[in-house]
């Protein structure tokens, strides 16, 4: 077993039995042109953690620990897409139409990919969701379940939404999660800070927070 120094209090793992997750970090979400500019965002604060989150993937692949991507995604015909989530606010584009990098979070457009920086390795898992959290609509369960996956480290964007949900998520399935704090953002900092309080609150009701440095000095 590991000891992470970490809050609310240390955060053990065992290797053989935990999984990294990197969520969403999608050209849509972190460059100019996608997704979440049309929706109004600064995406400065997500591009501020490219290197962080590609040294954590480093860190995990240097000691052969698997790796899971997410990707927040749709079908090219929006079959999975429920209106109320295509319609709701007023972005400049809509899930699906045509931007800069393509349709906007359809599977295959450029802008559904993840950054270059972070692109997922041969052998690592990567898996389309088409809600917010990564339980939702796949097979990410199972999959855990099959690899006898109990431990979570989570990274990616942004923090309040697709990575807090799939967070809860985990904790409510029984998963022990731990969230690198340097390694996910917001395009909102209070948010970030807000869901890293509420995440650990309680005695770790969601789970853990922890820095990269913090991390690695302890994974050795
Ligand atoms: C959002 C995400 N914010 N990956 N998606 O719509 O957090």
């Amino acid at each position: 077993m590991i000891e992470i120094p970490a809050e609310p209090f240390p955060f053990a793992l065992d290797p053989a039995h935990t999984a990294l997750v990197v969520i969403d970090m999608q050209r849509d979400f972190i460059e100019p042109g996608g997704f979440g500019e049309t929706l109004g965002n600064d995406v400065t604060p997500l591009a501020a953690i490219v290197p962080t989150v590609a040294e954590l993937i480093a860190l995990f692949r240097a000691k052969k620990w698997p790796i899971l991507h997410t990707r927040e995604t749709h079908k090219p015909d929006l079959s999975d897409c429920p209106p109320a989530k295509r319609l709701r606010g007023r972005p400049s584009l809509r899930i699906g139409d045509e931007g800069p990098m393509g349709r906007i979070l359809i599977r295959g457009e450029q802008g559904a990919e993840i950054v270059e920086a972070c692109a997922p390795a041969a052998g690592e898992i990567v898996v389309d969701k088409p809600g917010k959290g990564m339980f939702y609509a796949t097979g990410v369960n199972d999959l855990l379940k099959a690899n006898a996956i109990t431990h979570l480290v989570f990274a990616g964007v942004t923090t309040e939404v697709c990575v807090q949900t799939s967070m809860r998520e985990a904790n409510d399935r029984g998963y022990e999660c731990l969230l690198i704090e340097d390694a996910t953002a917001s395009y909102f900092p209070r948010f970030k800070a807000s869901a890293m309080e509420m995440i650990r609150a309680q005695g770790a009701i969601v789970g853990w927070t922890t820095p990269l440095a913090a991390f690695a000095g302890a994974a050795g």
